[in-house]
């Protein structure tokens, strides 16, 4: 067993950190680790929240946190940002935004930086979720800034996905390009203190009622003003109103499933390139007459994959 397993299960915060580091360095028995871990995996709640950058995502993360704590949940966020490798101090401003939140045994806070390392990132935070997960939080949040592939895949792997606008920058437009608008289980316009909030509830609704009429579960739109604490008891609420939903409608244990099934490819996949690799064939002698396509065609037949 992994040194660390016990440790995790019983919700030992060094030993979830040290979990977790295990898992970002690539450590040699971190999938020793996870396997392990992974009978525990599956009781927490996974919300994804997401949108553009200084949306406030980090500021209603601390609230609702603070929301759930008080419902008794325990609450375990991973936070991660791709702007942190030009600023590098984004992550620190997370941190003060959450300061609230930093000293209570309840709550775990992970932040993660892409480090130009974009495609194994995904996975990785999805597998910091399952750490803390197994250490028995309620609750795993990713908080992600809305673009490109890899957010995305992290919030379709949470339960319930909040994606974050804001009033300014017809963000309504953007969110449907870059796919926001489908991911959405709940809508929240956050600074909704600012001009133009209204205007921009209108236009979203009726954007939405176009293009998501005939969705089972019709995503709600909230108003907030995170730094004022306003509106998350209600973001609360719906929150667990689609959590209920999904259980109701199996389609959570439909969501677990396909997670599984990912998961298992990945790891398949992952092995396969590893062994192909190492094997002796990846190894071979370069004929100036021979196509890189033929060449990879007679290497894979070598392999013998369809036996
Ligand atoms: N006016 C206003 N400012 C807010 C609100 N929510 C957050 N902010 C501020 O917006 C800035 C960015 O917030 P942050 O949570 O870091 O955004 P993130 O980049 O989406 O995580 C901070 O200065 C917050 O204090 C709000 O509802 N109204
Ligand atoms: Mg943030």
């Amino acid at each position: 067993m992994h040194r660390l397993t016990q440790k995790i299960l019983e919700g030992h915060k060094l030993s979830v950190a040290k979990g977790i580091t295990a898992i970002e360095n690539d450590s040699e028995n971190a999938s020793e680790l996870l396997e392990e871990l992974f009978p525990f995996t599956q009781k927490a709640i996974r919300i994804g929240i997401t949108g553009p950058p200084g949306a406030g995502k980090s500021t209603l993360t601390n609230k609702l946190t603070q929301n759930f704590r008080k419902l008794g949940k325990t609450v375990g966020i991973i936070a991660i940002d791709p702007t942190s490798q030009f600023s590098g101090g984004a992550i620190l401003g997370d941190r003060i935004r959450m300061t609230e939140i930093f000293n209570d045994d309840g709550v775990f806070i992970r932040s993660m930086a892409t480090r130009g390392n974009l495609g194994g990132l995904s996975l990785k935070a999805k597998e910091t979720g399952d750490v803390l997960a197994a250490s028995g939080k309620d609750i795993v949040i990713f908080e992600t800034v809305g673009v490109g592939q890899t957010e995305l895949e992290i919030v379709q792997a949470s339960d319930t996905v909040v994606v974050v606008l804001v009033p300014e920058s017809g963000d309504s437009i953007q969110a449907m390009k870059s796919g926001l608008m489908e991911i959405a289980d709940i809508f929240v316009l956050n600074k909704s203190d600012r001009e133009g909030a209204n205007k921009f509830l209108i236009n979203l609704q009726s954007v939405l009622e176009i293009r998501l009429h005939d969705k089972k579960w019709f995503p709600p739109i909230l108003k907030t003003v995170a730094s004022q604490n306003e509106g998350i008891e209600q973001l609360t609420q719906e929150i667990l109103k689609h959590q209920k939903f999904l259980e109701k409608t199996n389609l959570l244990t439909q969501k677990q499933t396909e997670r599984y099934k990912r998961k298992t490819n990945q790891i398949i996949e992952n092995e396969l390139i590893k062994f192909y690799r190492n094997s002796k064939l990846a190894n071979f002698e370069l004929k100036s007459s021979e196509s890189p396509y033929q060449k990879a065609k007679e290497i894979i037949e070598k392999l013998n994959l369809n036996d």
